[in-house]
């Protein structure tokens, strides 16, 4: 056994006369053990549902990173989200939940933000490392998350989950959030006219974040207020047809 003293020499013959090189055990057992993106690399694992819009965030965020990840399925129709095992990866019962290795996570964007910033080098880059574009970025996530998303999941919900489960639409409450949802593209509609993407030049997680909540509302009367715009009819048409998202939508084939 190598003693784990990293000034204990080890020597390691190449065979040829004269040669032997000399390492320190610590970075032999560097070499050996530790983690390395691009070969050894614990499974990530998403607990939740396809059908998840928290959930579908994540695992755009991994197809758009190159990640493979696993999915463990959790049944919401049963409350498996509610009680034991699953409450000790989210003490608010809601999916989706993270591991990546020791790293326990949960709330989807503070996911997404750990998958951009842990695997910066691999795949598409969904944060800036430039801290003054990193703040505008920032910027719109925030408006995706205290903004947008408030009066978008409130219709998802109305307009795309209810009538899968055969409960009836309440048009005062579709009449009321399209308003404050049309609101808010207002100022999109006004951004997307100077930047193509909201965070910048480029696709970045303040587009990813959109991503589940336009994918249902586009099933719906609520398209409507997407398509009349035009800067931001642009855009969704733009983050929609990205491989990584289509990917997201495969998985509930
Ligand atoms: N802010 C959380 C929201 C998570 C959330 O609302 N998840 C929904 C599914 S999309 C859920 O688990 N709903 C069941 C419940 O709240 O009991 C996140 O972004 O992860």
């Amino acid at each position: 056994m190598i003693p784990p003293s990293s000034s204990y020499l080890i020597n390691i013959s190449l065979g040829l006369p004269y040669h032997k090189v000399q390492i320190t055990t610590h970075l032999l057992l560097n070499f050996l053990l530790v983690p390395n993106h691009n070969t050894v690399m614990a499974t990530i694992k998403v607990y939740g549902s396809t059908f998840s819009t928290a959930a579908m965030r994540v695992f755009a965020a991994l197809y758009e990173k190159d990640i493979e990840f696993e999915l463990v399925p959790v049944d919401m129709r049963a409350g498996e989200h509610k009680k034991a095992p699953f409450i000790s990866l989210n003490p608010f019962g809601q999916v989706p939940a993270f591991e990546d290795g020791n790293l326990k996570l949960f709330e989807s964007r503070a996911i997404t933000q750990y998958i951009a910033h842990e695997y910066f080098d691999k795949g598409t880059q969904l944060v800036i490392r430039d801290s003054k574009k990193m703040a505008i970025l920032s910027v719109w996530t925030e408006v995706e998350g205290q903004k947008f998303d408030p009066a978008a999941s409130k219709l998802t919900w109305e307009l795309g989950i209810k009538p899968l489960l055969g409960k009836p639409t309440d048009s005062a409450v579709v009449e009321e959030y399209e308003a404050k949802l049309a609101a808010v593209l207002d100022v999109y509609e006004a951004r997307l006219a100077q930047s193509k993407y909201l965070g910048g030049d480029s696709f970045t997680l303040a587009d990813l974040h959109h991503l589940p909540t336009i994918n249902y509302l586009m099933g719906t009367q609520s398209k409507k207020l997407f398509e009349s715009r035009p800067h931001v009819s642009a855009w969704v048409a733009d983050i929609t047809a990205r491989p990584a998202w289509n990917k997201v939508i495969a998985m509930r084939s």
